[in-house]
């Protein structure tokens, strides 16, 4: 059977804070058309694409807080989006924020899922790497409030059979950690989907502003090349509500050769035909994990497992004191 077919990277521009769900959704189903134009499969969406990048606002209403999170999906909002998908024979990749009522409780993640082209959901994935901090910092031109707005993800890096092979997700600040792709490889991804929302200003290091387009490709053409697997990144991008995101959505082969990339901060695709077959040309060669990897000499990479977690919440914990 060919395990060869074409995907693509949608890229979304920014989206307003008032923006309504439906108005976005319109824009991602006129993409999947474009797409379905270009004979296209699959299509990769950003991270949290339905909404503004909230994370980067200090929201203490609850209850508005809770606006930017979906607690059914599909939902009668994104239903259309799914509707769409089927009709085109096309299965995505899209990132959300999601928000599980247990009683009382409730339980906010950065999730992602991947919709097979008959329409199913194949797998959910839920950040794993949080970046930014818990309280609110005035000094910084905006917040990243990620380690406030969302729980650890508590499904580690599963791999899902999807597309003739196996598909792995991630999202975003996953993509700088190695650790990332290599379980996803250890697990057998062929392709590995992200989207990404990266503001192009890193307050804590404004010196690295202009790196921050290299050092997105560099994570992901290494992730790519040293688990021999494809990977599509896909970015919101643009200058949303005042903040710079970059681009750079695109593909990438096993090789880690970029195979497509947007050229623009706008609503655009790009698209490649994936061959999945090519990822044995790495994975029965120079990254033969069962020949060449040496797991007895990397105990510091998991080492502390227990402490770390525990020293996690002792910081999100202490983190919680009030905001002055
Ligand atoms: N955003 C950013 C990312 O990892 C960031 C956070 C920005 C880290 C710039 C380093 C430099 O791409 C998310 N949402 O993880």
């Amino acid at each position: 059977m060919s395990r060869r077919f074409i995907a693509a990277t949608a890229q979304l521009g920014p989206i307003a804070r008032t923006e309504p769900r439906a108005e976005v959704i319109a824009r991602m189903i006129a993409l999947l058309e474009e797409a379905h134009r270009r004979a296209a499969q699959v299509v990769v969406f950003p991270e949290l694409a339905l909404t503004s990048f909230f994370p980067r606002w200090y929201i203490e209403d609850e209850a508005e807080l809770d606006r930017f999170y979906e607690t059914e999906m599909p939902g009668p909002e994104t239903q259309p989006l799914f509707d769409a998908a089927r009709r085109l024979g096309i299965g995505f990749y899209m990132g959300y924020a999601e928000l599980i009522r247990e009683g009382a409780a409730a339980r906010r993640f950065n999730t992602s899922i991947f919709v097979s082209p008959e329409g199913r959901i194949v797998g959910n994935y839920r950040k794993v790497h949080l970046p930014g901090h818990f309280n609110p910092e005035d000094w910084r031109p905006f917040q990243h409030l990620e380690k406030r707005y969302f729980e650890h993800g508590d499904l580690g890096f599963p791999v899902y059979e999807a597309m003739g092979g196996k598909i792995g997700m991630c999202l975003c600040n996953d993509r700088r950690w190695p650790e990332t792709f290599r379980v996803l490889g250890l697990r057998g991804a062929e392709l590995v989907m992200l989207g990404y929302n990266t503001p192009v200003h890193y307050p804590m290091a404004p010196e690295h502003d202009h790196l921050q387009d290299f050092h997105n490709h560099l994570s992901m053409q290494a992730g790519a090349y040293a688990n021999g697997c494809w990977v599509i990144g896909t970015a919101k991008a643009g200058r949303e509500e005042g903040c710079d995101l970059i681009g750079g959505s695109f593909i990438i082969a096993p090789t880690g050769q970029i195979v497509a990339r947007v050229l623009g901060l706008g609503d655009e695709i790009a698209t490649a035909e994936i061959d999945l077959d090519r990822c044995s040309e790495l994975r029965r060669n120079i990254f033969n994990f069962a020949l060449h990897r040496e797991p007895a000499d990397y105990g510091p990479i998991t080492e502390g497992a227990e402490t770390r977690a525990r020293e996690r919440d002792a910081i999100i914990r202490a983190d919680r004191a009030p905001a002055r």
